[in-house]
């Protein structure tokens, strides 16, 4: 019996040894310290066989083998552990000195950054941004505008009709005359809007059914056209396109403002000489503007007597393209990602 418990132990502990995982190492101690195993069956087995002085003997050697086997199994146990635990730590390592995956980031449009920075522009110079509806009536689109039914110019911008008193907004003018009205005259505006505005143009590089705009607006009294140029445009193209540009301004036309003009700033390809940026006059047209006409402050609710004004219009599409060198309109609508990057600050 003594023998037998020798074996059992010697096998137990090859086995422990052998044991390479947690799960191998509890088979080993169910198989072997379990109340099935072969050692606690030996001591079962002890009443009948064994002589009073050979039981104490056999007793505690089984004690001792039982003892042996679970300090085996605590000791190899503690050594898997340690093992897995290291395997753990070395998989799990995070490398804290590697540079970081690069996180794609968005960015301001083109055309959101040029309308902001000609915002900013004007509010340096002491005007309110304003908006208002897409959606706008006759009267606030034309009428207001000093462009009665029937008036030549409602055909030269064509315009989306959604019903015979309501259509998309063909300039941004509207949103003036309503600030106007809603101050009937009480007291000075100066202010710009910009905004998306709606014609029926097919498509090409130079034209967009839809597309932006920037106009401005200052009512008060003894407003003159020298306010207008010297005051507000010049300084415009200055900081727009650079301290050594030029402006010039041409008689025009709008049924809005008498008079009209069109302002011009001297090309910084060939200054003044002629290439082909400017076509070859030395000039490249930048916006339209002029004297608020009477008639329009006067709906407005503003005495023409009293007050008088400038207004202009500019397209931020042209003005991007210009100081950026787009040659097509279309590709501020398309939103390729190739073309809108290369704009992004960041
Ligand atoms: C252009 C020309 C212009 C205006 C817009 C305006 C507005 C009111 C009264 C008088 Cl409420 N005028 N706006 C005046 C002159 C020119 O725009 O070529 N825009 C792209």
């Amino acid at each position: 019996m003594k023998d037998q418990l020798q074996v059992l132990e010697k096998e137990a502990l090859q086995k422990i040894e052998d044991a390479d995982s947690l799960k191998e190492l509890q088979d080993v101690r169910v198989a072997y310290l379990g109340k099935k195993g072969p050692i606690t069956e030996v001591l079962k087995g002890m009443g009948g066989k064994l002589s009073k002085e050979e039981r104490p003997v056999i007793g505690e050697l089984a004690n001792t083998v039982r003892g042996n086997v679970a300090e085996a199994l605590n000791r190899k146990k503690a050594d898997i552990e340690a093992v897995e635990l290291e395997k753990q730590l070395a998989e799990e390592t995070i490398d804290v000195t590697l540079p970081g995956r690069p996180v794609p980031t968005g960015g301001p449009h083109l055309l959101t950054s040029i309308v902001e920075e000609i915002e900013d522009l004007f509010i340096g110079m002491g005007f309110e941004v304003r908006e208002g509806p897409e959606v706008e009536t006759d009267y606030y689109n034309f009428e207001a505008l000093n462009l009665p039914k029937g008036h030549p110019a409602r055909d030269m911008q064509d315009s989306f009709y959604i019903t015979e008193d309501i259509l998309l907004r063909t300039h941004t003018s509207p949103v003036q005359a309503r600030t106007m009205n809603m101050i009937k005259g009480e007291r000075p505006v100066k202010m710009i809007c910009p905004g998306k505005v709606y014609r029926r143009d097919t498509d090409d590089a130079t034209h967009s059914h839809q597309f932006t705009q920037i106009e401005g607006l200052y009512v008060d009294k003894h407003v003159q056209m020298s306010d207008l140029k010297g005051g507000v445009l010049d300084r415009f193209a200055k900081q727009m396109f650079g301290e050594d540009r030029e402006i010039r301004l041409r008689p025009s036309f709008f049924p809005f403002t008498e008079p009209s003009v069109e302002m011009d700033i001297s090309c910084k390809v060939c200054h003044g000489k002629g290439c082909s940026v400017c076509k070859k006059t030395g000039w490249i047209e930048i916006l339209g503007a002029g004297m608020v006409h009477p008639r329009v402050l006067e709906m407005a609710g503003y005495d023409p007597d009293i007050y008088s004004g400038f207004a202009f219009g500019m397209g931020p599409e042209r003005i991007a393209m210009l100081k950026y060198g787009v040659d097509d309109i279309r590709h501020f609508y398309t939103n390729d990602i190739r073309f809108l990057k290369q704009y992004h600050q960041a």
